[in-house]
């Protein structure tokens, strides 16, 4: 679907008259995949008429897109807002023609929260404890300081400043972890993977773990680790975001520590909260999916029930 509109016309026994555009932020991780999936075969599931399009990693582009969805009169608005800010103008002219926004995945921070209508997604900031906590709990060494390079995803992105924030929490707590360098890793892969790179050249062996954002930049420190000669999983840990297939595979080869899980099959919640937005039912403003954390040892149960 990269740079392409999808339009998915409803099977023939369309249950509900509704036509959703999603304006989708890219297709940079394993995670933004599987989100797309998830919600290209919800819509056909329901019958509803899904207008998709992908802004390819572009706030200029998905602002565009959503104006075009406004053009077309659809009846309801949703999309992964690729960083927090900026979309008051857009929102507004939404608001004016009567369409209501569902926020998918990424929340955004405007003053007029009558602007948007629902969030469906995660609790980031959770998921940036968890993945500190796991250190706290498990980096045995006789050091009196661990070094930890942070991988963050794209900046201004409410994951990224969320997991920053949870895991920065947590270390206010445990001074004894530090974060010797936070490098933008975008939540891609080969960004992920230059990022660590240059922090090895930095700091070589005074590295300790490495706390990436999400999965696609883990596999990619996962990788820089091996070429600098280093053993990924135990000469320098590796925590992530997300846990996908991705993950689970390099938890069980023992090159990944530990992952939180980032739940990316929010189609059915969506769909349903389109639907019911349509009927003149209230939703609610918040409906944050419940998740998980895999450890090296439940990773191998876990790949066996995945899908992504
Ligand atoms: C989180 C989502 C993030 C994922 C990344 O809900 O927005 O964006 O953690 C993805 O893999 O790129």
């Amino acid at each position: 679907l990269k740079g392409e509109s999808a339009l998915t016309k409803s099977d023939s026994d369309q249950k509900v008259n509704l036509t959703l555009g999603f304006a989708q932020v890219g297709n940079e991780s394993e995670f933004r995949s599987a989100n797309t999936k998830s919600i290209i075969a919800a819509a056909e599931k329901e019958g509803i008429d899904l207008i998709f399009e992908n802004a390819e990693n572009n706030q200029e582009k998905q602002i565009a897109i959503i104006k075009g969805f406004i053009d077309k009169g659809v009846d309801v608005i949703a999309f992964s807002p690729i960083v927090e800010y900026g979309w008051e103008e857009v929102l507004q002219e939404a608001k004016d023609a009567g369409i209501p926004v569902i926020l998918s995945d990424r929340e955004i921070e405007v003053e007029d929260p009558s602007l948007w209508t629902s969030f469906i997604g995660s609790d980031f900031v959770e998921e940036g404890r968890r993945a500190a906590r796991w250190l706290v709990n498990n980096m045995r060494t006789s050091k009196e300081k661990i070094n930890i390079i942070e991988l963050e995803g794209t900046k201004g992105s409410a994951p990224a400043l969320g997991r920053k924030e949870g895991f920065n929490e947590i270390l206010r707590d445990n001074p004894n972890l530090q974060v010797l360098e936070s490098l933008s890793g975008d939540f891609t892969f080969k960004k992920g993977k230059e990022m660590m790179k240059n922090a090895l050249l930095r700091y070589g062996k005074d590295v300790d773990a490495v706390y990436a954002h999400n999965d696609d930049m883990a596999i990619g420190a996962i990788e820089a680790i091996e070429e600098f000669g280093l053993k990924p999983g135990n000469d320098i840990k590796v925590i992530s975001i997300d846990a996908t297939k991705k993950a689970l595979y390099a938890l069980s080869s023992e090159k990944l520590n530990f992952s939180v899980e980032c739940n990316p099959l929010l189609g059915p919640q969506l769909m349903k909260a389109a639907m019911d937005l349509k009927q003149g039912k209230n939703i609610p403003m918040k409906v944050i999916t419940s998740e998980e954390t895999f450890t090296q040892e439940e990773a191998n149960k876990e790949i066996k029930r995945r899908s992504y």
